[in-house]
């Protein structure tokens, strides 16, 4: 490397220090340590600043989100729309330079990672996405999909298990494409890592199959560079470079836990730029580094039309598939959703809505050639498996089945990787009571806008013998508080038909609770559950209790309503398999659905049912569960834990009279 790299290098670091200590916090560590290696493969990355979403551009995600400042420095000499005034700006209200870097903030940030790992096995999601979307798309003379996957990680990343299960999952599957850099400067907040953390990552990365290359110091630029491109050689396995690095390097707090998160300080700043005979003014990038990086960003630009000329080609050789991957990367919906034959039950079935959502996504998959996806190892439970498609291995990428292995937890944060590269809309799938082990991925789906599809089966008590490890109960009412998440129970076919074709074109990540045990096909379901929540089976006039249900219950609560207008009591039946959908819709519709006149209201669900009390208010029953399951068979827990269409109607009555 040339002495203006190195300059540039020190650029980074000055911009990263005197922005946080003018915001007053943030983590200067790591953004100093890592800027030579960030810069290094920035330098030798295939990416244009110009055209931040070009598709063919590698990818970059920052599993440290801590070092934010090494990011947003990173972007603002590399020309992509981070301004000086915008650094000033850091971690204040509105500013695009988030104190973590969030997805959509400014283009050119692939990611959301506050969390740590999640970055990391997201990129491996990337990376996924890419090997996939290559065996679908290229063509001989026309590799449109081959770039390659970064990520930047730190001690904590490596830490967290979620990392560990998705770089267990890569090394599987051969991602040769991947290549994570690893910031070892053996410091976190609590201290050195010898307090916690002292295995062997080399082997432990080489026993997932990984290639692992070490740099002896991550200020050695030159080092770094050719540790990636020994990394870019290995095209069958995926590359761990374990960078070894000061925190704080050159600064008074080097090698201290005091530099991870909070500003160096007046002082130490003042003597650190003394150091480097820095003496520009605050917040300024020198003209000779400024000119060295336009000259570096007329090399981008030659790749982004060198990739151009390329996909031109292919779309004259292969116009269908260039309008293909067109469609996808546009998320376009190509089907009439109002083919009958999509919504179609045999109203004689008894099926389990899981059944309901397998012949779901058997008829959208064969429309939708880019809904891909798996299960972490419950595809037989889950019956997400689809048959007409092969796997996607090691041998062939081609595959719209994952095997995503049993970790939920990368499973979900993979799919986030997957649906942020770009093109595909990736399901997965467990037990509902297990969304436990992947939520923090599926709130990184709904903070990022994604329409990732998590299929939820075994969705109560009704899961039966395997007992209260099994059974959910407090997870629904989790999932429906998390902003920007559509939560569907479905109560049969027609409603799992709803269910399916209203999460198609969310900007929010969709959670579909599906029952084990079998359930009838309800009359009067249909297209109406697309709002959410409707009348399913009404009185005439004013009715004086309204009964409620989602999914299963439904059923129970239909069966009460029978027993009830025998008797002439007014009753309205509401299904409501979506509470999200439900509340946006008009308020003259809510008011029609539910009117506030009628406060006897009566709700049932085979879970905790907490969300319900919005709607049943201080006059309101709950028929739900009380405490965790029981292990036995379905059909005797409901009537064990009198969720039953008897307790819905003692419940109603009791409170008319
Ligand atoms: C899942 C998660 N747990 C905890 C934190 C809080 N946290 C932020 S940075 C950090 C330490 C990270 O250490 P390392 O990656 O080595 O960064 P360095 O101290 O070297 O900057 C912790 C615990 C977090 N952001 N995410
Ligand atoms: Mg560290």
């Amino acid at each position: 490397m040339e002495k203006i790299d190195r300059l540039a290098v020190t650029s980074m670091r000055m911009l990263s220090v005197e922005a946080i200590q003018k915001a007053k916090s943030g983590h200067p560590g790591l953004a100093i340590g890592s800027a030579p290696m960030a810069y290094t493969l920035w330098k030798n990355m295939r990416h244009d600043p110009k055209h931040p979403e070009w598709l063919g551009r590698d990818r970059f995600v920052l599993s440290a989100g801590h070092a934010s400042m090494l990011l947003y420095s990173l972007m603002h000499l590399f020309g992509y729309p981070v301004s000086i005034d915008d650094i000033k700006e850091f971690r204040q209200l509105g500013a695009k330079t988030a104190g973590h870097p969030e997805y959509g903030n400014i283009p050119g940030i692939e990611a959301t990672t506050g969390p740590l790992g999640q970055g990391f096995a997201m990129a491996v999601g990337m990376a996924m996405a890419e090997r996939h979307m290559a065996a679908r798309f290229n063509r001989e003379g026309y590799n449109v999909i081959d770039n390659r996957t970064y990520t930047l990680m730190g001690d904590g990343c490596m830490m967290e298990g979620v990392a560990s299960e998705a770089a267990s999952l890569a090394g599987t599957l051969g991602l040769g494409r991947l290549i994570a850099l690893y910031d070892s400067n053996r410091i976190t907040i609590e201290g050195s890592t010898d307090l916690a953390f002292t295995e062997d990552v080399k082997k432990r990365f080489e026993a997932y199959g990984w290639q692992v290359l070490e740099v002896a110091s991550g200020e050695d630029m030159d080092a770094v560079a050719g540790a990636i491109e020994e990394a870019k050689a290995d095209e069958a396995h995926p590359s761990l470079i374990i960078v070894h690095t000061n925190i704080a390097e050159g600064t008074a707090k080097q090698g201290s836990a005091s530099s991870h998160g909070s500003p160096l300080g007046e002082e130490n700043i003042a003597a650190y730029k003394a150091s480097l005979n820095w003496e520009y003014p605050e917040f300024t990038v020198p003209e000779e580094v400024v000119e060295h990086m336009a000259k570096l960003g007329e090399g981008f630009s030659k790749l982004y039309d060198g990739y151009q000329e390329l996909m031109n080609g292919y779309k004259t050789a292969y116009p269908e598939l260039y309008e293909e991957l067109t469609a996808w990367e546009n998320g376009e919906i190509r089907f009439d959703v109002n083919d009958p034959a999509l919504w179609e039950f045999d109203d004689a079935a008894k099926l389990a809505t899981r059944k309901c959502s397998e012949i779901m996504l058997t008829r959208l998959t064969e429309r939708m050639p880019n809904l891909i996806g798996g299960s972490a190892d419950l595809g037989p439970s889950n019956l997400t498996y689809m048959k007409a498609f092969g796997d996607f291995s090691k041998a062939d990428y081609s595959g719209r089945n994952f095997r995503f292995g049993i970790r939920e937890f990368a499973m979900g944060a993979i799919a986030n990787g997957m649906a942020l590269y770009g093109g595909l809309r990736p399901y997965c799938a467990t037990f509902l009571v297990f969304v436990d082990y992947l939520k923090p991925a599926l709130r990184l789906s709904a903070l990022m806008g994604l329409n990732v599809l998590y299929i939820m089966t075994h969705d109560s008590i009704g899961v039966g013998e395997d007992g209260p490890t099994h059974q959910p109960i407090e997870q629904l009412d989790m999932l429906r508080a998390t902003p920007n998440t559509y939560v569907y129970r479905p109560a049969d076919g027609r409603e799992t038909a709803a269910c399916y074709i209203a999460s198609l074109d969310k900007k929010a990540p969709a959670v579909m609770a599906l029952s084990r045990q079998n359930l009838p096909q309800l009359p009067g379901t249909g297209s109406e559950a697309m709002k959410g929540g409707y009348i399913l089976k009404d009185c005439e006039g004013m009715p004086l209790v309204i009964l409620m249900a989602s999914g299963s219950e439904v059923e129970l609560a239909l069966k009460a309503a029978e027993n009830m207008a025998r008797d002439r009591i007014r009753v309205r039946v509401v299904s409501m398999p979506c509470m999200e959908l439900f509340d946006e819709q008009p308020e003259e519709y809510r008011m029609s659905v539910l009117p506030p006149e009628c406060r006897n209201r009566v709700a049932c669900e085979a879970l905790g049912g907490m969300s319900w009390y919005k709607y049943i208010g201080l006059d309101g029953r709950l028929v739900s569960m009380k405490g965790f399951g029981a292990s036995a068979p379905g059909g005797k827990l409901f009537e064990h834990f009198g969720i039953t269409a008897e307790a819905i109607e003692s419940a109603a009555r009791s409170i008319i009279e």
